[in-house]
C-alpha cells in the first residue's frame, strides 16, 4: 500500500460514514463511548487507526471491541487493544481522539498522513485486526462500518462475532504469540474456556464448592459464554445462569447486573424468590468483564461482596500460598484499588500488604499492577485481575520443593496463572478464582463478607453543563478545578463522623461522580447528597442518584 492507494482507498468509503456536526468525540477511559447511532464515522475510523497501529507493530494483530460495557442498552462505544491482549498505548488514544474529529473526507485524510509521518509508520507493512462485538442492537451496524474502515486500508480482518470483551483480549494475545515461548493459548472462545476450566478443576480437586452459583448475565454477551464456561465446568461448579435475554429490546443492563447491584445496593429485582438465604450469587456486567457477588442473610438482607472484598479475599489467599510455597522473601504481592475503594477495605489491605492508590480505568490499575511481583488490582465496581510479573513465574518454574506441602502451594500458584486472565480482567474467571478461594477456606458467603465490615457509602451522578471543567488531583481525590470547589468539600467532610468524598468527572458517561462514605449509613447519603449539591451550585447541574 502508498499514501496515494491509502487516501483513495478512504475516500471511497468515508462518504458513507460522514462525521455527525457538532459533536466531539473523545476516546476516554475506556475507549470512545456515546449513543451508538452517533458512532459509525467513529467506527469506520477506528477500522484505519487499528490498520495503521498493526503496521506500526509490523504487522502484530490489533484487537478491536465494540461494546458499550455497563452504559445504558442505546450506548454503543469502541476500543482498542493492542498485541499482547492490554489496552491501547496511551499516546495513540490521543492519535484515536483526534481522527474521530477530523470534520470532513479530506481532513480526515490529511491527519491519517499526518500520524502516518509523526510515528513513521511503513505502509508496506501487512494489516492484522481480530474484532467482536456484544449484544447491543446498534452493533451489526456499526460492525459493518469498521468493516469498511478495514476495507479502505487494506487490512485483514477476523469477525469474532458476539464475544466478550476478555476474551476478546485473550485471544489477541494468543494469535500474536502463537508458536512463541510466550503462547498463551488456543486462539479460540473454546480453547480459552478448555484453559480456565481445566485449571479449575485442578485448583478445587479434594475440595468442596458450595453449591449452585447463580449468575446474574446482566442479559448481555456474558450469558452466551457463561453458557459455554458451564459446559466446560459440568460438576466441578454448577451455575444457574439468570438475565440471559440477550434479544430482547431494553433488557441489557436494565435492573441487573454488577454495575445495578453495586451502585443500588440491593438484589436485582429478577432474583428476589430465585436465590435463598445463604446462597451465594454474583453478577456479571454488558461486556463480562465486571464481577460483583452477594448474597441474603436468615433475614433477608443483602449484602454486597464487591470488588474491595474479592480483593481482600484474593491477595490475602495468594499471600497464603506464596508463604507456604516458601518463597515469601522472593515473591511480594501488592494490590492497587482507586479512591472508590472502601475505606475499610484499604485499611484491611494496608495491614497486610503494600496497596497503591490510582485513578479509575483499567488501564492505571494494570500498570501500577505490572510493579508489584504478583500485583492484585480490583476496582471497586468490580473490574480487577491478578497479574504474575515474568520473575514470579520465573520463581515458581525454579522453586524446589522440599515438603509436599510446598510442592502444593506452588502447583496452586501455577495453576493460578491459568485460571486468572493475564490481559485483562474476565468477570468468569474471577468468578471461577472467588470459588476457587471459598473452596480452600471452607468459606460461605457470611465468612467472606466477614473479613472486613463496609464503610457506609454512596454514589451519586451529578448531570453539568459541561463535565470538562472538573480537573482532579492526587489519583482523583481531590479537585484543582473548578477553583473553591474543593475547599467547600472539605469543610462539609469534617463534620461527618468518618467522612470522606471526592468529586470527579466520568469518562465514560455525561456526568460528573460524587462519591461519600461515613460510619453511618444517613450520614454517607447526606453526605453525598451536600457534595452533589455544591456541585449542582458551582456549575449549574442536576443531581441524580442514579447507577453509576
Ligand atoms: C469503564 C472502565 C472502568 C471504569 C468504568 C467507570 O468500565 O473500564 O475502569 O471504572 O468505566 O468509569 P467512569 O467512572 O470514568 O465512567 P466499563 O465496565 O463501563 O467498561
Amino acid at each position: 500500500t502508498t499514501i496515494e492507494d491509502l487516501s483513495e482507498g478512504i475516500r471511497a468509503y468515508a462518504d458513507l460514514h460522514p462525521k455527525p456536526s457538532n459533536i466531539q468525540f473523545q476516546y476516554g477511559t475506556a475507549g470512545f463511548r456515546t449513543l451508538g447511532v452517533l458512532l459509525e464515522s467513529v467506527v469506520f475510523r477506528v477500522g484505519v487507526l487499528a490498520a495503521l497501529r498493526s503496521k506500526k507493530l509490523d504487522g502484530k494483530t490489533i484487537g478491536v471491541m465494540i461494546t458499550a460495557s455497563h452504559n445504558p442498552e442505546q450506548d454503543n462505544g469502541v476500543k482498542l487493544v493492542d498485541p499482547r491482549g492490554e489496552m491501547l498505548e496511551a499516546a495513540w488514544e490521543n492519535h484515536a481522539t483526534i481522527l474521530a474529529n477530523a470534520p470532513t473526507t479530506d481532513a480526515f485524510i490529511e491527519v491519517v498522513e499526518n500520524l502516518i509521518k509523526l510515528t513513521k509508520i511503513d505502509l508496506a507493512k501487512p494489516a492484522n485486526v481480530v474484532y467482536a462485538r456484544d449484544t447491543r442492537p446498534t452493533g451489526l451496524t456499526l460492525v459493518a462500518a469498521f468493516q469498511d474502515g478495514l476495507k479502505a486500508s487494506g487490512a485483514t480482518g477476523r469477525n469474532e462475532d458476539i464475544k466478550t470483551t476478555p476474551v476478546l483480549h485473550y485471544l489477541v494475545r494468543c494469535i500474536n504469540s502463537k508458536g512463541t515461548a510466550e503462547a498463551y493459548g488456543e486462539d479460540s472462545e473454546d480453547g480459552y474456556m478448555r484453559k480456565l476450566s481445566g485449571a479449575f478443576k485442578k485448583l478445587v480437586a479434594g475440595k468442596k464448592t458450595h453449591g449452585l452459583l447463580i449468575v446474574d448475565c446482566a442479559n448481555g454477551v456474558g450469558a452466551p459464554a457463561a453458557k459455554r464456561l458451564a459446559q466446560f465446568l459440568g460438576d466441578s461448579l454448577p451455575l444457574q445462569l439468570v438475565n440471559t435475554s440477550i434479544n430482547t429490546e431494553g433488557a441489557l443492563n436494565n435492573a441487573c447486573g454488577a454495575d445495578f447491584v453495586k451502585t443500588s445496593q440491593r438484589l436485582p429485582p429478577s432474583l428476589s424468590g430465585v436465590l435463598r438465604a445463604g446462597q451465594r450469587a454474583c453478577s456479571l456486567d454488558g461486556d463480562a468483564d465486571r464481577l460483583i457477588f452477594f448474597y441474603l442473610d436468615e433475614r433477608n438482607q443483602f449484602h454486597l461482596l464487591d470488588g474491595d472484598k474479592i480483593s481482600a479475599l484474593v491477595a490475602a489467599f495468594i499471600v497464603e500460598q506464596v508463604r507456604l510455597a516458601g518463597l515469601e522473601d522472593t515473591i511480594e504481592v501488592g494490590v492497587v484499588q482507586t479512591a472508590y475503594a472502601n475505606g475499610a477495605s484499604t485499611k484491611y489491605l494496608a495491614e497486610r500488604l503494600p496497596v497503591t492508590c490510582v485513578p479509575t480505568g483499567v488501564k492505571h490499575l494494570h500498570h501500577a499492577a505490572e510493579h508489584y511481583s504478583i500485583g492484585v488490582y480490583f476496582e471497586a465496581n468490580g473490574h480487577g485481575t491478578v497479574l504474575f510479573s515474568p520473575s514470579a513465574v520465573a520463581a515458581l518454574e525454579q522453586r524446589r520443593p522440599s515438603t509436599p506441602a510446598q510442592q502444593t502451594a506452588l502447583n496452586h500458584l501455577k495453576n493460578l496463572i491459568d485460571l486468572i486472565n493475564q490481559t485483562v480482567g474476565d468477570a468468569l474467571s474471577d468468578m471461577l478464582l472467588v470459588e476457587v478461594v471459598l473452596a480452600h477456606k471452607s468459606f460461605s458467603g457470611i465468612e467472606w463478607d466477614a473479613l472486613y465490615t463496609d464503610l457506609p457509602n454512596r454514589l451519586v451522578k451529578v448531570v453539568v453543563k459541561d463535565r470538562s471543567v472538573f480537573k482532579t488531583e492526587d489519583a482523583e481525590r481531590r479537585l484543582v478545578a473548578p477553583a473553591g470547589l474543593q475547599k467547600k468539600i472539605d469543610e462539609l467532610v469534617r463534620k461527618y463522623d468518618g467522612g470522606r468524598a471526592f468529586v470527579r468527572p466520568s469518562g465514560t458517561e455525561d456526568v460528573v461522580r460524587v462519591y461519600a462514605e461515613a460510619i453511618l449509613r444517613p450520614q454517607a447519603d447526606e453526605l453525598a447528597f451536600k457534595v452533589a449539591g455544591l456541585v449542582y451550585d458551582f456549575t449549574g447541574g442536576d443531581p441524580v442518584a442514579r447507577p453509576r
